[in-house]
């Protein structure tokens, strides 16, 4: 009986993981057995995981804004301060560590010396048009302050960069593999800075904001009950898309071993910051191990993985989180804000693909260029949406600094795709272990909020 409680409670998320496999088998067994597909087979393949990835994308932006606003408006302001200084602190440490170790990784390995690439080169690539780090760093801060937050919601992505600076895009989007960045993309940073305000007025507005509170709160409360029931379709849904992704990509083997050792710096950077930086931070936060608990995240890392999208995985991430018992308004806060801006897997990958593309160009760089790629990449990484590819079209800012192109991007794009999925994982892990981690420093001012709060008669 032990052992079928153990199955209920996990079944799902061995399902996902099962779907993860099985969908990458079937891939795999499709493409090799038959011949090459049409765009139009792989769209049919595709379309059940294009539904689940609408639904989870449909919860997005009515959860990120409820989650947030709810969360902080609930809160004291001292104590909403707190959680937040918490989770910065632990955001910033953590990308930081992130880029270090990838710097150090790529000037160890040095993958880019002597490394044959098939460049993927269109006429447009040629011409592209020089951006400079400045712009990227503007338009970063620009979409903190956005000027429509009807407009933040709807697509957006960086476009913005070329239109307010008059620079053209490096290369017509049409052709680069993240047309989905560019699409699909919305000005979720614009959205997270507007929803903190909102909860700090609502918290300090006392009674005359209770009805804006219970609002949120309820809608909060509404999108996690439809989360609940989309959860259920993940495993398909994750299956299908991982299925079609691989069929639809050149040979994977053929991929990796043009970009072998690029493509071996990058994992081996996201495996040692996954397992190794980050549970140490945990460990000093919490004096824990945290395997106990990404055993328990496999479905939420299950589903990054499959759809490569940090913000399509946070409904997912917020659940699961609930179910391990961390307060709600930590993670209602926490994990939204972090599945935005805190990306230690793309940070680590920016930092190693530009100097990569660096060594691979032969281009000298001095200890100036290195501490000027840290701080790219991280700004960057803040910079990418929580979308498929986003950390490819903040690259060129990175790129910029050690004096590369834009264009210089269609070096790496061949694995890209598949990178980004391994990052996506790791982006989600560290902004939930963070979440974990955040509570636990939280909990004795929660509790003491608490018991503040309580009715005498709940005392006793
Ligand atoms: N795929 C992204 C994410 O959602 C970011 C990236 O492209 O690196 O985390």
């Amino acid at each position: 009986s032990k052992f079928k409680a153990f199955l209920r409670e996990n079944s799902l998320t061995m399902l996902t993981v099962t779907g993860v496999f099985l969908g990458g088998l079937v891939g795999f067994i499709i493409k090799n057995s038959t011949g090459d597909w049409t765009k139009r087979e792989i769209m049919y393949i595709s379309f059940p995981g294009e539904l689940f990835l609408r639904m989870l994308k449909c919860l997005i932006v009515p959860l990120l804004v409820s989650s947030i606003t709810s969360a902080i408006g609930g809160l004291d302001l001292s104590m909403s301060g707190k959680i937040a200084i918490r989770a910065n602190a632990y955001y910033f440490l953590t990308t930081i560590s992130a880029v270090v170790l990838g710097i150090c990784l790529v000037t160890t390995i040095r993958p880019g010396q002597g490394a044959k690439i098939v460049e993927v080169r269109t006429e447009s690539v040629d011409k592209a048009s020089k951006v400079l780090t400045p712009d990227t760093l503007m338009d970063l801060v620009r979409n903190m302050f956005t000027d429509n937050i009807i407009q933040s919601t709807m697509f957006q992505y960086r476009t913005e960069i070329f239109e307010n600076t008059s620079i053209s895009p490096p290369v017509p989007m049409e052709e680069w593999d993240f047309k989905s960045a560019q699409r699909e993309g919305s000005n979720v940073l614009g959205l997270v800075m507007f929803s903190v305000i909102l909860g700090t007025t609502i918290g300090r507005m006392r009674e005359k904001g209770q009805l804006l509170q219970d609002f949120f709160t309820s809608l909060s409360e509404a999108m996690m009950t439809i989360t609940s029931w989309v959860i259920w379709i993940s495993p398909l849904g994750v299956g299908f898309l991982i299925a079609a992704k691989i069929i639809e990509m050149d040979s994977i083997t053929a991929t990796i071993q043009s970009l072998g050792w690029y493509f071996i710096t990058v994992m081996l950077g996201l495996f040692l910051h996954g397992f190794g930086t980050i549970a140490v931070i945990f460990f000093l936060g919490t004096g824990t191990l945290p395997y106990r608990y990404i055993a328990k995240l496999s479905q939420v890392l299950a589903t990054a993985f499959g759809t490569g999208s940090s913000s399509a995985t946070m409904p997912l991430t917020i659940k699961c989180l609930d179910g391990i018992g961390i307060d709600p308004r930590v993670t209602r806060f926490v994990i939204p804000v972090g599945a935005t801006i805190n990306m230690d897997g793309t940070a680590l990958y920016e930092a190693v693909a530009a100097l990569f593309i660096a060594q691979y160009r032969e281009m000298s760089y001095s200890f100036g260029n290195i501490v000027a790629v840290s701080i790219t990449a991280t700004a960057a990484s803040i910079g990418a949406a929580g979308i498929p590819q986003a950390g490819l079209v903040t690259m060129v800012m990175v790129l910029d600094t050690v004096g590369l192109e834009p264009k210089d991007v269609s070096l790496i794009i061949a694995v890209d795709w598949l990178l980004d999925r391994f990052r996506t994982t790791i982006n989600v892990m560290c902004d939930a272990l963070g979440t974990i981690l955040v509570n636990h420093l939280s909990r004795n001012d929660l509790q003491s909020v608490d018991r503040l709060n309580a009715e005498p008669h709940e005392l006793l």
